[in-house]
């Protein structure tokens, strides 16, 4: 028998081995997948995150590409352990969303020594090694940040703001969307006078963070706040009830920026209380199973892959957003 047979046989039992533990996630047998991909996903933090996950396993159902996804529940060493796993099952290509930057080096390494391809989906990492990575498919948050930047002097133009005090609520530390957004908004206000961030506070993406977040700004700095900038809908919307029970009507008394654009925030922004939501589509699958397949047939693939994104604020007919799927 020889090494390709052996290699689908192991695949096979280990495949069914994922699957009866749950982790695994495909209607595609990897004995009539075009390949196997194995897929570490930080967790389900966020609606961005769980419309992320289930538009991957949509997108690999339709391309007949057998899915081994597993949810590392927001720990590194849990997407570290997932990708030795995809290694011992030999899967063709592997594909992660690194939680944070820094500390892949040696799984990586480990990886490319077996000669698999990793994709990046969605966040980037830190390293000084070439190599590691084919592909980084995902959206330019650096850009999200100018672009949120970019409203607010709009709108404190239009409001005649001599002074504009800024919160600002971060996702997780040292992860690529928190470290890029920030670096976009605050390179772009940098040379506005009228700008003064108050302070800076890690929400790690998630509601009950935003809660507590905007609950310490409001007992800090109460009414003197002008804007919250905070960088994705979970924890906005998680800060907005803190800002009500102040006393306070946020997207008016407060000006709300919000990153994702979510239906849940869309919603939100439709009923006023939000003035502004720069979309971070979460909808990457396509993309990913293009290129998995480009490199399971050895041919050339991008290096980076940025989709479309537009911004959602109340300089628009917002009644004509459409359902946004997640
Ligand atoms: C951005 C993604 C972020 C979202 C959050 O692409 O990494 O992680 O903005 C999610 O909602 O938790």
């Amino acid at each position: 028998m020889g090494i390709f047979m052996r290699k689908r046989i192991v695949l096979c039992v280990l495949f069914a081995a994922l699957l009866l533990t749950g982790c695994g996630k495909s209607k595609e047998e990897p004995g009539n997948a075009k390949l196997v991909l194995g897929f570490s996903q930080i967790g389900s933090e966020s609606a961005w995150r769980i419309g992320n996950t289930k538009d991957i396993e949509e997108q690999a159902e339709a391309y007949g590409i057998g899915l081994m996804l597993e949810n590392a529940n927001q720990k590194q060493e849990n997407q570290i352990a997932a990708i030795r796993r995809f290694i011992a099952y030999q899967v063709d290509v592997i594909a992660f969303s690194p939680v944070v930057e820094e500390g892949w080096d040696n799984v990586l390494k480990e990886a490319k020594d077996a000669g698999i391809p990793v994709i990046l989906v969605d966040r980037d990492i830190n390293t000084e090694q070439e190599g590691l990575t084919t592909c980084l498919i995902g959206a330019d948050f650096y850009k999200e940040g100018v672009m949120a930047a970019e409203y607010l002097i709009r709108k404190a133009d239009r409001l005649g703001l001599e002074q504009v005090n800024i919160v600002e609520i971060t996702g997780t530390e040292n992860s690529t969307p928190m470290r890029q957004r920030q670096a976009g908004f605050m390179d772009t206000i940098a040379a506005d006078s009228r700008m003064c961030v108050l302070e800076s506070i890690d929400g790690d993406f998630l509601k009950s963070r935003g809660e507590e977040c905007m609950r310490y700004y409001l007992e800090k700095y109460g009414d003197t706040i002008d804007v919250v900038f905070s960088h994705n809908d979970e924890m906005t919307i998680g800060a907005l009830p803190e800002i009500e029970n102040a006393g306070l009507a946020p997207g008016k008394d407060i000006i709300i920026i919000s990153i994702d654009g979510g239906q849940e925030a869309i919603n939100v922004l439709k009923e006023g209380k939000i003035n502004c939501v720069v979309e971070c589509t979460p909808k990457l699958g396509r993309e990913l199973m293009e290129t998995a397949l480009k490199l399971k047939n050895g041919e050339q693939v991008e290096t980076v892959i940025h989709p479309k994104e537009q911004v959602f604020s109340d300089e628009i007919d917002v009644s004509q957003i459409g359902p946004r799927g997640y």
